[in-house]
C-alpha cells in the first residue's frame, strides 16, 4: 500500500497520475499546506524540507516500509518497484530520465516563479514577471519541438516524463499557447487528457481540493510565500 501525502498541486498531482497508471493500492493523506500541516514534526519526518508529495510505501525495499520525498525520484521509485513506465533499455530510460529532469530542474521552477510573480508578490514587479514569464514561454516552445519529433516526451513510449509535465501545463492557455503557435505540444496534451488515468486524476484533484478547501474554514491559513516566516516555522519545528 502507498500513502500519498500530498495536496494535489502540479507536483503532488504528477504522483497521483503514476499511482493510478500503475493499479498499486493507494490512499491520499491529506498535507493541508495552507494551514502549515508541511511543518509539523510527523510530517518532517517524510519530507525534511516540508514539502509536498511524500510517499510512504508500507512494503518498500526489503518488504520494509520506506518513506521518500521529491516527486521526481518519487516517480522513478514507483516506476522501478512496478517495472512500468521507465524503460529497461538504456538508451529509451536515459531518455526519459532526461525529460523528467527537465521537469524538475527547469519547468517545476521557473513556471512556479511566474506563477507568483503574476498572481501572489506584494509588489507588481516588471522585471521579474517579464523573466519568468518569457522563460515559461521558451520552455513551451522546448516542449513543442519535443512533441514535434517524438510522439510522447520521454520518448516513443508514453513514460513517468509525460506524467511529470502534464500538470504543469494545465494551464497553458494562460501563458498564450495555443494550437495555431504550439500545434505538436497540442497534440501531446490532447493524447495525455485522454488517457483514462490523466482523466481519473483530474477528477480526483478537484475533489480533493474541495473537501481541503473545507477543511481550512474558519482557521488561520499561513501565508505560503513569507519565506522568512518559512524558515522560522522550520527552525521551530525542529529545534534539538
Ligand atoms: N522539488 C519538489 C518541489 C515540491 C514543492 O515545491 N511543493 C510545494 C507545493 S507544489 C509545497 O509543498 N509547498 C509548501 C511550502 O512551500 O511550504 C518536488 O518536486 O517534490
Amino acid at each position: 500500500m502507498i500513502e500519498l501525502h500530498s495536496t494535489p498541486t502540479p507536483n503532488g498531482q504528477k504522483v497521483m497520475i503514476m499511482l493510478e497508471e500503475t493499479g498499486l493500492e493507494w490512499v491520499h493523506v491529506d498535507v493541508n499546506i495552507r494551514l502549515g500541516d508541511q511543518f509539523s514534526p510527523e510530517y518532517l519526518q517524510l519530507s525534511p524540507n516540508n514539502r509536498i508529495p511524500a510517499i510512504v510505501d508500507t512494503e518498500g525495499p526489503g518488504g520494509a516500509r520506506y518513506t521518500m520525498m521529491e516527486s521526481g525520484a518519487i516517480l522513478i521509485y514507483l516506476a522501478e518497484k512496478t517495472d512500468q513506465f521507465l524503460s529497461k533499455d538504456p538508451r529509451t530510460r536515459y531518455d526519459t530520465l532526461q525529460w523528467l529532469i527537465f521537469q524538475m530542474a527547469h519547468i517545476g521552477p521557473m513556471f512556479g516563479q511566474a506563477n507568483h510573480f503574476n498572481n501572489y508578490a506584494k509588489e507588481n514587479i516588471v522585471y521579474a514577471k517579464e523573466r519568468y514569464n518569457n522563460e515559461s514561454l521558451r520552455l513551451y516552445r522546448v516542449l513543442d519541438n519535443r512533441a514535434r519529433d517524438s510522439q510522447w516526451i520521454g520518448g516513443s513510449e508514453y513514460s513517468i516524463a509525460d506524467m511529470a509535465i502534464y500538470p504543469w501545463t494545465k494551464l497553458h492557455p494562460d501563458r498564450g499557447v495555443n494550437a495555431k503557435d504550439f500545434p505538436h505540444f497540442m497534440r501531446w496534451f490532447n493524447a495525455m487528457q485522454e488517457r483514462p488515468a490523466v482523466k481519473r486524476n483530474d477528477q480526483m484533484a478537484t475533489e480533493i481540493r474541495a473537501r481541503m478547501n473545507q477543511a481550512t474554514e474558519g482557521k488561520t491559513m499561513i501565508n505560503l510565500y513569507d519565506t522568512k516566516d518559512n524558515a522560522a516555522r522550520l527552525a521551530s519545528a525542529t529545534k534539538t
